[in-house]
């Protein structure tokens, strides 16, 4: 007789078991930039935030950065449910989305690309190239800038090699540099052997791989506003309850409002670069209005030589007139 409700207490206990850890569901995310440097930070704070609201709900396992996976490989990864949360940015994954890097060009808040259009229209080709969501972006109002090994005197690269990613391309070419491809963390030893002369880079971020080691300027102005972003699977998306689904979803909004705030990390970079003893050259006046005309000029040159289809739309829904 005694054996029953222990029986069925066991039963209750391992039955309520299962369909307390078939509601928790843990997702794999992975980064495109090296853990804790400034461009994973974003991502790292939402992932601390859904792993804390999402306790019995949903986790995520953050498997890492470019140890873990090359970070042009990404974008395929996510692709393909390998993994089903990444942070990444446009230019990474070129190779299956190609429009991506548009996100680059943007002078609008992403406030006001939800409403006109603009993640929209970007929505639809994630979700058609990439079976993917995009989430948040955490990154803008934070823009490239090229830094050099050698001085140059006017808007002119000739004769310089430059460490790119697609971002730059167009731009660079355009001012008449030979470039070459690299993911970030090549950086270092390209400039310690002398195989590039410079780099494009955000005014953010060159302390955290040491790259102000090997850097001795930076050109002024900055130029586009790099774009740092969470994706998910959409199969990923949409496995999840409305509880699950809601952690997410809300955590997203929250990483996303914070993106403008940004710009105020510049300041600390421009500081840490002078105390570095990084010379800026500048082109002012006319002279900076024409090189970042040129930046943005060039740069939906290359977006709409891509994509015919959407290059033109995206522009008119991302630009600014100017
Ligand atoms: O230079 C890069 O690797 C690059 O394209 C990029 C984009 C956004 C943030 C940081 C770097």
């Amino acid at each position: 007789m005694r054996i029953w409700p222990a029986a069925v207490a066991a039963l209750f206990l391992s039955a309520s078991g299962s369909i307390a850890s078939a509601q928790e569901i843990t997702l794999k995310g992975i980064s495109s930039f090296a853990e804790k440097t400034f461009y994973s930070r974003g991502f790292e704070r939402f992932i601390d935030k859904v792993n804390a609201e999402g306790k019995g709900v949903i986790q995520i396992t953050y498997i890492g950065g470019p140890k873990a996976m090359p970070p042009f490989e990404v974008g395929n990864a996510l692709k393909n449910g390998v993994v089903d949360i990444a942070n990444a940015t446009g230019a990474f994954y070129t190779n299956v989305f190609l429009e991506a890097d548009a996100w680059k060009l943007t002078e609008r808040p992403m406030a006001e690309l939800r409403k006109n259009g603009g993640y929209a229209y970007m929505a639809k080709l994630y979700d058609e190239r990439m079976n993917a969501v995009f989430l948040a972006r955490h990154i803008d109002n934070n823009p490239f800038h090229i830094y050099l090994t050698k001085p140059i005197t006017k808007p002119d690269l000739t004769g310089l090699k430059l460490r790119i990613t697609p971002v730059y391309r167009e731009f660079f070419q355009a001012l008449g540099a030979t470039v070459v491809q690299t993911a970030p963390g090549e950086v270092y030893t390209a400039l310690e052997r002398g195989v590039v002369d410079g780099y494009g880079w955000p005014i953010t971020g060159i302390f955290d791989l040491g790259w102000h080691e090997k850097t001795k300027f930076r050109v002024d102005p900055g130029f586009y506003s790099a774009e740092v972003s969470i994706l998910i699977n959409k199969a990923t998306l949409a496995r999840l309850n409305d509880a699950q689904r809601k952690v997410i979803l809300d955590t997203a909004a929250w990483l996303e409002a914070q993106a403008a705030e940004t710009a105020k990390e510049n300041e600390a970079d421009i500081a840490k670069q002078k105390a570095a003893g990084i010379t800026v050259i500048e082109f002012k006046g006319a002279d900076g209005e024409a090189f970042r005309a040129k930046a943005y000029e060039t740069g939906w040159a290359g977006i709409i030589k891509q994509s015919p289809e959407h290059g033109p739309k995206l522009r008119e829904l991302f630009a600014r007139a100017r």
